[in-house]
């Protein structure tokens, strides 16, 4: 192919004639009008199902739902013989795609990619294959597969063995194992897979052991047809279904918690899942097995049981026993009679944990302490360079000469697994950092392949040809996918290669996304709807270094932005006050379990059932009176209540170690401007006159607020400094400063952040009854005089990037700076209204309330009365 013009050879160069490779040819190809061409290292298709022939590799996703759904007639037409089919079946189906779609003749078989350079001047790339030549292409899609780079380890003398070594991933023939002497290396899901079928073979069996696994049974069948009938006829719905399950699969049996059901109950389930086979045990039973060791410690005691019954040698059941890891945090491996192959006379296990192998000989392994295992046929079964292994292997240089390997020295970066800053027009299916191996393959393929075709389509649309994501939205991505991974136990598990702990010197990092595909869909989904967020487009490499990129928005809240659109939530001024009310206070579900505090009490300041407080006494010892926190809570003043932000001061009572009052406010439209105003002042006098009586130092009484309440409480906290009231620090977060506010960000951000623009109009109407109240200094605090501000303690705006309120909120700071109080903003990027409530839905909310509890900390520090300093 030519290599001179600065128009490509091809519109998309495609690695890998795989599941990925198959659909994205016809999907560009066929569907989108492109020019593509295929490479492919393998003589034919097929993939990970062409290299793996090894005995006994077989699926472990159902076959129904492990299949391409882009095409009706096709998921209907191909019958599948068993419920998980064996490698040769799987390896037909994909040879009659190929054949379906004429694939082949877009593909270069028996070349691998040894080289793609992105060239900044033509803007396209170069691949280069072993053979030497080398392909233009505009876009680079790499279906090089997650687990395709077999890992062999480098015993000592490997090379020195005289009999046959295999390698179970790359195992391209029948080979007859009768009447030989086999030892095999790995019990992962090849090993365990291979061990079952070669012990049915072999003359003897050494299986050299150094972590054992939780294997459960795959309950492998016939295909039952009625039952395929059944579901072919509820194909589009059982396909919308594994969609929006963690796994990809339909199932929808699992349980919130093994804890939260008796022994009795659980074994139940556990006894339920064993026995209907593949992934239920795992993905099915309960939701905390792989958050929560103790219910963990449950499944892993029931496999254990399991594993006791079914092995005949007590040692070797011991031994096949998994206890140093949680279950789930190695991928748990599906078998058929691999734990009776040890009930064999010619299988034995050995442990190479305490035995290590020491090397490779002529004759066989020979372990630490010398004993030698004499060899026929030696199969490693080692695992794979997992995730980025495949990547690296093709010496990926994007833009400036910037190699791929220097860009993930430190693991990989993306944004969404799918693309790389300083990589353009570069697409990675099933890439590192995307649910990938934790979500149906077949399934994840084809929403990667056909994001990729959406994001072409909206570059010929806009008149573009390069596309990248910026450096803060892969910042943001890898923050999501660290944070949800720190989520779990898988970082405990030593040498597990979802975190490329089985490869000597990889960094140690989560290579998949743990959010599942429903939360991973939605936050692509806002993506698209966002104007294709974090992406930047330009009609070259060179363009893309000015180009502004779609606006980044911290991936929690793509999908809190999503989900409120799926459901259709009109805007507050449509579902109206009611309505209103019960969307702010379900809020709640957005939040972690509530702190312990030592004490909480309620109070009245008024009369009306809404003049209320609530009283947060901390678990801190000594008499010293604590700090106190004065907090009114945000809602547009006509939502929001002691509920919804009961966690939210609990928490800040435990960080500032501060007794918290919490205030409520009769609220419009029953109860029009000022009563909030006046109900927060009235609050905060009640404070300061209790304070010693709740456990706090009357001295050091900060004023805090969020929102709406964030003007109540900077309103407030002027009146009792007018009062003679002395402030130890103010604190708002992202408050509204004024209802008429013109500012950048309110247009900016006006709709799809949580909070709309006409949301704010319409709290403001249902608050003030006149134009008098709208600019009444109370509520436009923008109208306070120098003379109104000074006074005021130290303060601390918090504000969001992407939020409508964030501009007034830092002019605020800036117009109490310039009546000489101690002001000053923090913006969280990335972030948009709300965040400040929701610590569960939005990693980033702890880093804010951190900020917050810091500075209210140093502050009550600084205060502190001289006779107790
Ligand atoms: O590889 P693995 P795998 N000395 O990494 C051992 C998918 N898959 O090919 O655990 C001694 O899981 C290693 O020991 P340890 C599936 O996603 C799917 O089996 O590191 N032992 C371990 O026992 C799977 O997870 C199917 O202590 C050494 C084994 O080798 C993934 O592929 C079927 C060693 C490697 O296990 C990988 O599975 C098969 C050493 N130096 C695979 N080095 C389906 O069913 C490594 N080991 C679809």
């Amino acid at each position: 192919m030519s290599t001179s013009t600065a128009t490509p050879d091809v519109d998309v160069v495609v690695i890998g004639a795989g599941f990925t490779g198959i659909y994205a040819i016809h999907r560009f190809r066929d569907r989108m009008g492109l020019t593509v061409h295929g490479f492919d290292a393998a003589a034919d298709v097929g993939g990970t199902w062409y290299w793996n022939r090894y005995p006994g590799a077989r699926v472990d996703i159902e076959s129904v739902h492990y299949s391409y759904s882009f095409d009706e007639q096709l998921q209907q037409e191909w019958h599948w013989t068993e419920r998980f089919p064996a490698q040769p079946e799987i390896l037909r189906y994909l040879s009659h795609v190929a054949d379906r779609f004429d694939i082949r003749k877009d593909v270069t078989f028996g070349v691998r990619v040894t080289s793609a350079t992105w060239d900044d001047d033509a803007s396209f790339w170069r691949v280069t294959t072993d053979d030497g030549a080398v392909t233009t292409g505009r876009y680079l899609v790499s279906g090089a597969g997650t687990l395709s780079v077999p890992k062999v380890p480098d015993f000592p003398g490997v090379e020195t063995f005289a009999g046959r070594t295999l390698l179970t991933g790359n195992w391209l023939e029948d080979v007859d194992l009768t009447g030989q002497r086999v030892g095999i290396i790995g019990t992962g899901s090849s090993g365990i897979q291979a061990i079952s079928e070669i012990a049915k073979q072999a003359a003897s069996l050494t299986v050299l052991q150094r972590t054992p696994n939780y294997a459960t049974p795959i309950g492998n069948h016939s295909t039952d047809p009625e039952q395929e009938a059944a579901e072919k006829a509820a194909y589009s719905d059982i396909r919308a279904k594994s969609r929006n399950h963690f796994l990809g699969v339909p199932y929808d049996e699992v349980q919130p918690s093994a804890l939260a059901v008796s022994p009795e109950q659980r074994r139940a389930v556990f006894d339920d899942r064993w026995n209907k086979g593949g992934f239920r045990l795992f993905i099915d039973s309960f939701a905390d097995l792989l958050l929560d060791k103790a219910a963990n410690d449950t499944a892993a005691e029931y496999i254990r049981e399991r594993i006791r019954e079914r092995v005949q040698d007590p040692a070797t059941a011991e031994l096949l026993c998994p206890t140093g890891y949680p279950y789930g945090t190695k991928r748990p491996p599906l078998e058929t009679d691999y734990y009776e192959a040890y009930n064999r006379d010619t299988v034995t296990l050995v442990d190479v944990a305490a035995n290590r192998i020491d090397a490779v000989m002529p004759q066989g392994v020979r372990l630490a302490d010398g004993t030698v295992h004499e060899l026929d046929v030696l199969v490693l079964a080692t695992g794979f360079d997992a995730c980025t292994g495949p990547l690296l292997a093709m010496n990926v240089t994007g833009r400036d000469g910037l190699r791929l390997a220097d860009s993930w020295a430190d693991g990989p970066q993306t944004y969404l697994g799918l693309t790389v800053h300083g990589f353009p027009n570069f697409f990675m299916v099933t890439g590192p950092q995307s649910p990938s191996v934790l979500y149906n393959m077949p399934l994840a393929i084809e929403d990667h392949v056909d994001l990729i075709g959406d994001v072409l389509a909206h570059l010929a649309e806009s008149g573009h040809t390069v596309v990248e994501p910026s450096a803060t939205a892969q910042d943001q991505w890898v923050a999501e996918t660290n944070a949800l991974s720190e989520m779990t136990l898988l970082p405990t598990s030593a040498s597990s290669w979802y975190m490329g702990a089985n490869i000597p010197g990889k960094p140690r990092r989560v290579l998949v996304y743990l959010g599942g595909a429903p939360r991973y869909r939605a936050i692509c989904e806002d993506v698209k709807a966002g104007g294709w967020r974090g992406f930047a487009v330009a009609d070259s490499s060179r363009g893309l270094e000015t180009a502004t990129p779609g606006q980044e928005l911290d991936p929690c809240f793509m999908f809190v932005a999503e989900t409120l659109r799926q459901q259709q939530f009109p805007g507050f001024r449509a579902a109206g006050v009611e309505t209103a009310r019960a969307v702010v206070d379900s809020f709640v579900g957005m939040q972690a379990p509530p702190q312990r505090v030592a004490a909480v009490s309620e109070h009245s300041y008024g009369p009306d059932p809404e003049q209320r407080l609530r009283v947060y006494r901390p678990d801190v010892d000594g008499d010293d009176g604590l700090p106190v926190l004065f907090y009114v809570h945000g809602g547009g003043f006509m939502a929001g209540g002691l509920d919804v932000v009961d966690e939210v001061v609990r928490d800040l009572a435990v960080r500032t170690r501060s007794v918290v009052v919490s205030a409520t406010y009769r609220r419009p439209p029953e109860h029009r401007f000022p009563a909030a105003h006046d109900d927060a002042s009235a609050a905060l006098r009640w404070t300061v006159g209790h304070a010693c009586e709740i456990g706090g130092d009357g001295h050091r009484i900060s004023v805090a607020g969020d929102s709406a309440g964030g003007n109540l409480a900077a309103a407030a906290a002027v009146q009792a400094v007018r009062d003679g009231v002395h402030l130890t620090s103010l604190l708002l977060v992202y408050p509204l400063v004024s209802p008429t506010a013109q500012t950048a960000s309110r247009e900016q951000f006006a709709k799809g952040y949580v909070i709309e623009l006409d949301d704010l109009a319409w709290f403001g109407e249902q608050y003030t009854s006149s134009e008098a109240d709208v600019r009444d200094p109370r509520l436009a605090l923008d109208t306070l005089t120098a003379a109104d501000l000074a006074g005021l303690p130290p303060t601390l705006v918090i504000t969001n990037e992407c939020d409508t309120l964030r501009d007034e909120g830092e002019a605020f700071a800036q117009q109490l700076r310039a009546a000489g109080v101690d002001a000053r903003a923090q913006r969280f990027e990335g972030l948009a209204h709300g965040a400040f409530w929701m610590s569960l839905a939005v990693f980033g909310c702890s880093d804010q309330r951190q900020a917050a509890a810091d500075f209210l900390v140093a502050q009550a520090a600084r205060d502190r009365a001289p006779a107790l300093a």
